[in-house]
């Protein structure tokens, strides 16, 4: 049977752009199919204002090419959703990728011939491709969660989620604005949106942690240093649980003197960021020492937000860091505002969107635009909208209906030659993800050479090496804080699906190394044919 590509890729994101490189590299044929019109992934959906990385720009960054590394130029410490966008497309110029690269083009099913040991890939445009191997480069979180809130399509005014966002941005000056959610994407965006609107309206359903970016322009002098360590740092970087430096301090905090604690959370709130978490090394291990971080958050949130009954309602009463941290500038004190409403609708469910607003407590709000900033089906939801068949017939939804199952997060039993880049059972989401993309692709390219290269066609993950793999994934999780509460982590933002925590959580450097040990030992728990 005659293949039209060995590989397909699906996304153009910085996975799918990445993985094209390895396999030209290697002399595979690739065809990306992406559904934008453009590369960039996350940065090229996610538009909404404020959008930003809340990982420091110097570190989210491709680190394969030194020469790339040296000639890009980050403006501010964290970037904006316009800058990565900009690296997205140097780098797609740089290394000619979009002649390999299909755009506006959906892939819809893929199914595996059995016979012939090859893809079909088809799409939206009528497309009917035939690879040795598929390699979803989907992104973790890229499926919006559209909630079923009965009346949405009812809306007269114009209706923005924030993870599909008009292209042409959005003024919302002189308008009135109702926003569902406050999670990170919601934080970025609420501070800029008060600044354009007549009247902001947040519906919140559960309040959130926070901490300041303390973003600034990018010191010369700190690039330079930074440029000319660069590869210590990822190094080092690869050595650490989440994949970046926030400098964990290995104490308890039960066990640190108050005002030890005091100290140390003082200080990473004045340096801003996520190396808030790391403050102690027990805050996501102990419900106390997690307290202690929480309560520090909850007095800054009281002494930033000037009405108390407001200040009361932003306070979160879960677990700090269970809910992926954000990073903001200005949220609090944008509840200061005159033109800015915080809805409490932690009891009550909204009743219904009507034609000009929303109904809940049996109260109605009115708007002119309603922005859902109501986050993704994550990890799972883009790979299950693809309608895939594995062996015998057997769909992925079949497969994963009671939660994922993942052969190191890469590959899954009964779907050969199927490979997810930073899939669920992988550390992906927990860590900086341009390292992790990277480590998977090398992974999965490392892996097709060296099939290649036995003069086999076929290698698929073996049963029993997956769900030992999901065992100790699952074991993992029980560890921590982190699957105790309704997060996307476990899929509870999503009615119906399975709850479970999807993440590998046993850090960067054990995960590596597991993928290591397992080409070590000739692609241990994998059959090859
Ligand atoms: O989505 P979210 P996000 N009625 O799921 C609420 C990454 N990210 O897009 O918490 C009322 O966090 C929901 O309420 P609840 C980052 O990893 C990164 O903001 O489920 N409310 C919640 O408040 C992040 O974690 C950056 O009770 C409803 C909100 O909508 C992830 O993306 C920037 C509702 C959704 O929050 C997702 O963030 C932005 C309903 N029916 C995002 N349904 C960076 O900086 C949902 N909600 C890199």
């Amino acid at each position: 049977m005659k293949i039209d590509f060995d590989a397909v890729v699906i996304g153009a994101g910085f996975a799918g752009m990445y993985m094209l490189h390895r396999l030209r590299g290697l002399g595979f044929s690739a065809r990306v199919i992406e559904a934008g019109t453009g590369v960039g992934g996350t940065w090229y959906w996610n538009r909404y204002p404020g959008a930003r990385c809340d990982v420091e720009s110097v570190q989210y960054s491709y680190q394969f090419d030194p020469a790339l590394e040296q000639e890009w130029e980050w403006s501010e410490r964290y970037a904006t959703q316009p800058e990565i966008l900009k690296y997205a497309n140097h780098v797609a110029d740089r290394f000619d990728l979009r002649r390999d690269i299909q755009f506006e083009t959906r892939v819809t099913r893929a199914t595996f011939d059995e016979s012939d040991k090859v893809w079909l890939v088809e799409t939206d445009r009528g497309d009917r491709v035939l690879a040795r191997f598929v390699i979803a480069a989907l992104g973790c979180l890229s499926s919006p969660n559209t909630p079923r809130i009965p009346g949405l399509a009812d809306f007269e005014g114009p209706t923005y989620h924030t993870g599909h966002w008009p292209h042409e941005g959005v003024d919302f000056t002189g308008k009135t604005v109702g926003v569902i959610g406050t999670g990170s994407s919601a934080i970025q965006s609420i501070p800029i949106m008060a600044q354009q609107a007549e009247h902001l309206t947040v519906f919140q359903r559960t309040a959130n942690y926070t901490i300041p970016a303390h973003n600034r322009p990018l010191d010369p002098a700190y690039v330079r240093e930074v440029k000319a360590n660069y590869r210590e740092m990822r190094k080092r970087a690869k050595t650490l649980p989440a994949g970046i430096d926030l400098r964990i301090n290995m104490a308890s905090a039960v066990e640190s003197a108050e005002e030890e604690r005091r100290r140390q959370y003082q200080e990473r709130w004045d340096y801003g960021g996520l190396g808030f978490m790391a403050s102690f090394s027990d805050l996501l291990l102990n419900d106390e020492s997690n307290k202690t971080a929480a309560d520090f958050v909850r007095g800054k949130i009281g002494e930033i937000v000037k009405d108390p009954k407001v200040a009361a309602a932003l306070a979160p009463t879960n677990i700090i860091g269970c809910k992926r941290l954000c990073v903001d500038t200005g949220y609090w004190a944008t509840f200061n505002r005159p033109n800015v409403t915080l809805v409490d609708i932690r009891n009550e469910a909204i009743e219904r969107i009507t034609p000009i607003g929303l109904r809940v407590k049996g109260k109605d709000y009115t708007f002119d635009c309603l922005v859902l900033a109501t986050g993704f089906d994550a990890m799972t939801g883009a790979l299950l909208k693809i309608d895939i068949s594995g062996r015998n017939g057997v769909s992925l939804k079949q497969k994963w209906s009671e939660g994922p199952k993942t052969y190191l997060g890469l590959t899954m039993a009964g779907f050969p030659n199927l490979f997810a880049i930073t899939g669920p059972g992988s550390p992906s989401v927990l860590t900086n993800m341009l390292p992790s993309i990277e480590q998977h692709v090398d992974w999965i390219a490392d892996c097709l050479a060296a099939v290649r290269a036995r003069g086999a066609t076929v290698i698929e993950a073996e049963t029993e090496a997956e769900e030992a793999w999901v065992g100790h994934v699952g074991e993992a999780a029980g560890n921590t804080l982190r699957s105790t509460c309704s997060s996307w982590y476990v899929g509870a933002n999503i009615p119906g699906k399975p709850r479970v925590f999807m993440p590998y959580i046993g850090g960067l450097p054990a995960y590596i190394e597991r993928c290591e040990a397992v080409v070590a030992k000739g692609y241990e728990g994998f059959s090859v044919g």
